[in-house]
């Protein structure tokens, strides 16, 4: 049987069959796929084949292989840093929520997300949620954010999953697509699909006011079938995004802007550090490139993990 992995706990895949009935199935043996390593070889939005086992009443089914994915989102786990984990594959898009405070996002945890949606050839909206509860000078500073985002060529909206502001647009844009909801725990993943189908009924918890954290309600991964003819992928909040597998040169071609400047450097293979007439650097300079963009760059070709945070201004934290 042919099927579509819904949900997986690790141990355990719940697979829509083409027949619409929903099949608990364990991966036969074991699993890999070549050329990735990752904690989990199979992912939410996978295509599988599998097998049926009558088990007396109990229907068990036998994932036995996968169909080649169109895409995936696979980061490195920050403190397991040779461990990496595929979030979900076959995406038409994803949505990365962000909130400024409870919790805070940084940018290089937005440009880490970035890079890897842009090597793996999945596009990316930016949703700026909770902005039912910013003051006049947190709303200039999404305003400002957005307005860096867009320029590169990023979608970008400022929603309230509360109060229901802009969710008719991110439903609009969901329409007959499979999505995924990304962004680290607490930021209303969960909130927002409730927003945009209220009787399924997910749970949702308050940001703990100890931590001004999320509490990682959600703790798997799951797609739901949208009353509206569209899929979505509900997400565990992540803490940190690692990078995986990219070479040194190749980080740069994943911030578009940069992309674009490479091939008005003197250098093909320029990585915009120190080499003599840098296109990308001119930029800089020039007010063309924003500085916190080329910082998350300069992490990311540094190899350093994200253990410390930046603010937009670059101030450590
Ligand atoms: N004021 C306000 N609160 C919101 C908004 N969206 C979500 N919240 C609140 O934020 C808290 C966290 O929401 P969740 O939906 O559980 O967050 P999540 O991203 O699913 O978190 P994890 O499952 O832990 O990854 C809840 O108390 C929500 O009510 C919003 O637009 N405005
Ligand atoms: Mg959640
Ligand atoms: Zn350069």
């Amino acid at each position: 049987m042919e099927g579509k992995v819904y949900k997986s706990t690790g141990s355990w895949y719940t697979v829509k069959g083409a027949d619409g009935s929903f099949y608990e199935c364990r991966i036969k043996g074991k699993f890999r796929i070549k050329g990735i390593k990752s904690t989990n070889p199979i992912a939410v939005g996978d295509h599988v084949h599998f097998e049926l086992d009558d088990k007396g009443d109990e229907k068990v089914g036998v994932i036995h292989s996968i169909e080649d994915r169109k895409n995936y989102i696979i980061r490195k786990s920050v403190n397991l840093s040779k461990q990496t984990h595929i979030i979900a594959a076959n995406l038409d898009q994803v949505f990365l929520l962000i909130t400024l405070n409870n919790p805070i996002t940084y940018t290089i945890f937005i440009d880490r997300f970035l890079v890897t949606a842009e090597a793996y050839d999945v596009p990316v909206v930016l949703v700026f949620n909770k902005i039912d509860t910013y003051s006049q000078e947190e709303t200039d500073e999404i305003k400002f954010l957005a307005s860096l985002y867009r320029e590169i060529g990023y979608t970008c909206i400022g929603i309230s999953a509360k109060t229901g502001k802009n969710v008719d647009k991110i439903k609009e844009m969901m329409k007959g697509k499979t999505s995924m909801f990304s962004g680290h725990s607490g930021v209303g993943k969960s909130t927002l699909i409730n927003a945009i189908e209220p009787n399924l009924e997910i749970k949702t918890a308050e940001i703990s006011q100890q931590h001004l954290q999320g509490q990682h309600t959600t703790t798997f991964a799951e797609m739901f079938d949208l009353s509206f003819g569209a899929q979505i992928i509900d997400t565990p909040g992540i803490k940190g995004f690692g990078i995986v597998d990219m070479e040194k040169e190749e980080i740069g071609d994943y911030f578009p802007e940069l992309f674009e400047l490479k091939q008005d450097c003197k250098f093909n293979n320029c990585i915009h550090v120190d080499e003599p007439h840098c296109a990308v650097k001119r930029a800089l300079e020039a007010g063309k490139v924003s500085w916190s963009r080329y910082k998350s760059y300069l992490q990311m070709i540094n190899g350093e993990e994200d253990t410390y945070r930046m603010d937009m201004y670059g101030e450590r934290k």
